[in-house]
């Protein structure tokens, strides 16, 4: 078609190109050779956006059409790309907005309006952190979060995993168990109560449930106090900006936001062998279980396995702990058998490289009775044993299967339900962003998860700039003898660096306080690993010893700052203190001198 010359042509033409502009959220001038033109809208269709594109080499007036929009715009090359009436350029410029979160932005429709500016499914650790900071800084918030039953009909308040069946009654259940090693102790620094000892599993429940009570209204009250709303609903996207919550009663509400931030944490994962659900328990029902579960086998040896039977023992019940390969696999092995063994020596039965294979009920009860059968992993033979109680702890499923991400368009790896994100949390769709367990490669720990909310929400409403910093962060084990730890385990330390480039100090100690009792004598061990290459820099933390969170979140804040292990020997510890051993370690394990402690 040849080019329009008069005034009349042109004007239509123009207003042609302009209705194409108004009418669709985004429209993209191409050409369906270009290869430019196919790398953006592949980028939409990946957004899952949908994008209205004119061909203009498929159009007998396109070079007209073509010619127009450089008038119009000052741009005469495909693509052309316009969002909700905003031009944004070609290609490079198109990819850069989606970089800057300006196509985002505009795509949120700073031209459309939503019910909210942001909204986060998950009431957890992550998610009320990210809300209130959202809502402080003036945004309107809604939050959800609802928890699933368990099969055997647990549930819980507001507050996530941490406050409900994680942290907070496990630290609680924990400390139970070492007030009953400190009274046996007390006897032998002089205090004497002659009346047999027992311990009162409803009442410790009850106490610990009814503080778990509080925490769950205080974080109403916060929320409510910080205008966000809270909902107690499960939510799921039906549309990139919407989603439909459903609340207990099965009642439906629908939702939109400019912004959401996924929260939604993990559950435990069961076995898949006959029984598991009917007659097994997990983490979810453990704390909350209105009997005492007596005998007990632990199926799994991650920490919350560890940490679970450990307390279950020190409440001086028989428990046997089924472990599959290895003790908590991810950690430093050296510890982690150190505080197998410890464990061992106080009476956990360690039933090893074998699998579950059914769970039947013998009896029903407050506990039961229940057999278990399991094959070993490298030999034929069959374990057949009675328990009143089967906690399975064999690691958790992020909960991302069944809040509508293909609606969103969300990437999640499709091995774990784990979803990708960038460093700034940011998913592949850029209006939608996650925190906590859910994140594929991640710490999962409530100080992480609550750091990357807060930290996302000034970034987000803020201009802040801070990124959650995931390296060296410390967390604690809370076995009988707990182990704290930070940065790398001595296995990946020579992966890294290779046997020649590091030196590992070490000592194993004996706390003062376990001296008079005359109990775990040298069984508290102490190890850092450094960096010959960067000045002895401490690159490994570890203790197994008492209070390990305490000792070990002011060594994390130390490899933080980059500290050495001069710097170490140049620090005045505390006596007497567990602490101070590691102002004073001198003992490489590559010499392989004596590293067991005597006096002071
Ligand atoms: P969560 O706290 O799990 O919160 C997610 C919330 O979202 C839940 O309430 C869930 O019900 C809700 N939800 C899910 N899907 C939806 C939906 N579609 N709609 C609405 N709501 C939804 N960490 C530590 O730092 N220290 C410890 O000592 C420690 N001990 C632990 C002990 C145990 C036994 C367990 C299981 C975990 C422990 N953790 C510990 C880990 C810690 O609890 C988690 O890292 C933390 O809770 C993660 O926070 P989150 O916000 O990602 O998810
Ligand atoms: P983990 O650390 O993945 O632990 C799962 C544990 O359960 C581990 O000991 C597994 O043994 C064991 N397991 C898994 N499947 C089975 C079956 N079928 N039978 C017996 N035992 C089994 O999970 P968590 O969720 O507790 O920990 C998550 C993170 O927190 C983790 O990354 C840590 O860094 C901190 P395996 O060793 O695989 O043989």
């Amino acid at each position: 078609m040849p080019p329009i010359e008069n005034d009349t042509g042109r004007a239509e033409l123009k207003t042609r190109i302009q209705q194409l502009i108004d009418s669709n959220p985004v429209l993209v001038f191409s050409k369906s050779y270009c290869p430019f033109c196919v790398k953006v809208k592949d980028l939409f269709k990946e957004l899952n956006v949908i994008c209205n594109a004119v061909e203009l080499d498929l159009m007998a007036d396109g070079s007209n059409l073509q010619d127009m929009l450089m008038e119009m715009t000052g741009q005469k090359t495909v693509p052309n790309v316009f969002i909700n009436k905003t031009h944004i350029g070609g290609c490079d410029k198109t990819l850069q907005a989606h970089r800057d979160g300006l196509l985002q932005q505009l795509l949120g429709g700073e031209n459309e309006t939503y019910d909210y500016d942001l909204i986060v499914i998950g009431g957890g650790s992550g998610g009320l952190a990210c809300s209130k900071e959202a809502a402080l800084l003036g945004k309107k918030v809604m939050v959800l979060d609802y928890v699933v039953p368990t099969p055997l009909g647990t549930t819980w308040g507001l507050g996530g995993t941490c406050v409900n069946v994680g942290c907070i009654p496990k630290k609680l259940m924990h400390q139970t168990a070492v007030l009953g090693t400190a009274m046996q102790d007390a006897r032998k620094f002089g205090w004497e109560f002659s009346e047999a000892v027992k311990h009162n599993w409803e009442t410790m429940k009850t106490a610990v449930n009814n503080y778990i009570g509080s925490l769950n209204w205080g974080y109403r009250v916060a929320l409510r106090d910080k205008n966000v709303n809270y909902v107690n609903a499960y939510a799921e996207f039906i549309e990139p900006h919407k989603i439909k919550a459903t609340n207990r009663r099965g009642k439906e509400v629908f939702h939109t936001a400019a912004r959401f931030v996924l929260a939604t944490g993990e559950r435990p994962r069961y076995l898949g062998i006959p029984g598991d659900k009917e007659y097994c328990i997990t983490s979810d029902d453990l704390f909350s279980l209105p009997h005492c579960p007596g005998k007990t086998l632990v199926i799994g040896a991650s920490y919350v396995a560890l940490e679970c039977g450990g307390f279950l023992a020190g409440l001086g019940l028989d428990v046997t702990v089924m472990v599959r390969s290895i003790l908590l696999r991810g950690f430093d092995q050296d510890m982690a058998n150190r505080a197998g063994e410890h464990m061992e020596e106080h009476g956990v039965k360690f039933l090893r490289k074998f699998v579950p294979v059914k769970v039947e009920e013998l009896e029903k009860g407050t506990p039961g009775r229940l057999k278990v059968t399991a094959k070993s992993t490298d030999s034929d033979e069959i374990f057949e044993g009675e328990f009143n109680t089967v906690l399975i702890a064999v690691g958790r499923d992020a909960c991302t299967g069944k809040i509508g991400l293909d609606k969103a368009g969300v990437h999640v790896n499709a091995k774990n339900g784990k979803i990708p994100v960038n460093d700034e949390e940011q998913t592949n769709v850029p209006h939608i962003y996650a925190i906590g367990d859910i994140l594929e490669g991640k710490w999962e720990l409530t100080p992480v998860a609550i750091q990357a909310g807060k930290l996302l929400a000034r970034r987000l409403y803020k201009g802040g700039t801070l990124k959650c910093d995931y390296v060296n962060v410390p967390t604690t084990v809370f076995t009988p003898l707990e182990y704290g730890c930070c940065g790398l385990s001595e296995e990946k330390a020579l992966e890294l660096y290779g046997q020649d480039n590091i030196e590992i100090y070490h000592s194993l100690f004996w706390p003062l306080e376990f001296t008079v009792p005359n109990r775990d004598n040298n069984k508290c061990y102490s190890k850092i690993i450094c960096n010959k290459l960067d000045s002895e820099r401490v690159v490994g933390f570890h203790y197994l010893g008492p209070n390990a969170g305490e000792v070990t979140q002011g060594y994390g804040a130390a490899m933080k700052c980059g500290i050495t292990k001069e710097q170490l020997d140049n620090t005045v510890g505390i006596h007497p203190t567990c602490a101070e051993i590691f102002t004073t370690m001198e003992v490489t394990k590559s010499s392989g001198g004596d590293i067991s402690q005597a006096g002071c």
